[in-house]
């Protein structure tokens, strides 16, 4: 009798248990969200959990001069260089129809600031099990109007991964575009996470238009699609 009252005790205590194990940041499956790893050094760095391309030069670096929350946020610098990208990229297991948020703060390199025809977006790539790709869903850009005083967000909301899902590429892309970016962008601050499939649900960003969240100020003529 003794150890079933206590079993009652312990199986009462157990959704206390989650539920102060459980803050909301449980939900962000990203890798190393606020780039604190490693420490800032001289030179070019990969944050911890992120996987880097590049065209040509690698403009990643950790910074302490900007950061939104903790002590350093990651600097993408452009390459000069007409038609460049590069980015960094996680790799992670999704389910089809389920609904995903990406988002990211950025603002612009006040010592350096972003600009030329550089543009920077947030790409998925959902892919299949043969690891074949079935579709992307890409961000709106943030270009040479992005903000030097305040920090934004660039998000993907809710976004649904496609049906036959089970992979995907979350990026952070980064464009020099057709005459050659200027300057660099601080990001920080990273969002991946997994909505649930209930029409109810929806992410922080809810209320918001990620569309709303940055205006350009020059027209979108340049070509937005992702360069391989
Ligand atoms: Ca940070």
């Amino acid at each position: 009798m003794k150890t079933f009252w206590i079993t009652i005790l312990l199986l009462g205590m157990l959704p206390t248990l989650y539920a102060s194990a459980a803050g909301a940041d449980d939900r962000n499956m990203a890798p190393n969200p606020s780039f604190e790893s490693p420490p800032a050094i001289q030179g070019t760095a990969v944050p911890d959990g992120w996987s880097f391309f590049t065209t040509q030069v690698n403009g990643a670096t950790l910074s302490r001069q900007t950061k939104h929350s903790g002590e350093q946020s990651l600097r993408l610098a452009t390459q000069k260089i007409p038609k460049m990208f590069q980015g960094l990229t996680f790799s992670r297991a999704v389910s089809g129809e389920k609904k995903y948020v990406f988002s990211v703060y950025t603002i612009s390199d006040k010592t350096d600031p972003f600009g030329g025809s550089a543009y920077m977006s947030l790409i998925i790539e959902w892919k299949r099990a043969d690891g074949t790709e079935i579709s992307r869903s890409i961000s709106k850009i943030v270009d040479a109007g992005l903000s030097r005083l305040r920090w934004e967000i660039v998000a993907l909301d809710g976004v649904v991964a496609p049906k036959g899902a089970v992979q995907a590429v979350f990026g952070i892309h980064l464009n020099d575009g057709p005459t050659g970016g200027k300057g660099a962008v601080l990001i920080d601050d990273v969002r991946i996470e997994e909505l649930g499939t209930s029409p109810e649900t929806t992410g922080d960003f809810a209320h918001s238009n990620q569309f709303k969240l940055h205006r350009p100020t020059q027209p979108e003529s340049h070509d937005r699609s992702p360069a391989r």
